[in-house]
């Protein structure tokens, strides 16, 4: 052997280490690496997760308020409905009718709830119509003696009167002189 060649082996054997050692530690840092990214991806993922149930947990509240708001809405419809189909309070209409409940002849006082409603309001030439509900006679009778008289409804019975003239009319029954009501005319 001469030296050339023992130092031509031994910087082989050198290079070799020297590129297996490299090796090794390129493949380390690969590993690394990957676990790094895996862990990375994890991570994401519990991210990814978490807002997608965030984002699920949001939508499922406002699509509860936005219900919620709708039926309030349908309820207010509804009630603003119902409110245009019956005639305003104490507004004049051409007619009335007013019912005499049952019991009313022996129930002193009865005021009010004698008439039923006990004031009515209709417009100039209007009719108001009594009807009897009791098991007893009553009437509707102005207490000016003048403006309306029904006389006598017996049990089950209806009478009316037509005023034509604007003013307030308190009137009462002449057999039973508790129970009161108005008339008001406009
Ligand atoms: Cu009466």
């Amino acid at each position: 052997m001469n030296t050339k060649l023992l130092a031509s082996i031994a910087v082989f054997a050198l290079v070799t280490s020297l590129v297996a050692s490299s090796m090794t530690s390129v493949y380390a840092e690969d590993t690394k690496v990957a676990d790094k990214k895996a862990k990375m991806d994890m991570k994401m993922d519990a991210k990814k997760m978490k807002m997608d149930k965030k984002m699920d947990d949001k939508k499922a509240k406002m699509d509860k308020k936005m219900d919620d708001k709708k039926a309030k809405m349908d309820k207010k419809t509804d009630a603003k409905m119902a409110k245009k189909d019956a005639a305003p309070a104490g507004a004049a209409t051409n007619d009335a009718t007013v019912e005499i409940p049952k019991g009313v002849a022996t129930k002193n006082p009865c005021t009010p709830g004698c008439y039923s409603p006990d004031t009515v309001t209709v417009k100039a030439g209007g009719k108001v119509t009594w009807k009897n509900m009791d098991n007893a006679a009553h009437t509707a009778t102005s207490t000016d003696g003048k403006a309306f008289d029904t006389s006598l409804i017996n049990a089950g019975a209806s009478a009316s009167a037509t005023l034509s003239t604007a003013g307030s009319y308190p009137y009462m029954c002449s057999l039973h002189p508790w129970m009161q009501g108005t008339v008001t005319v406009q």
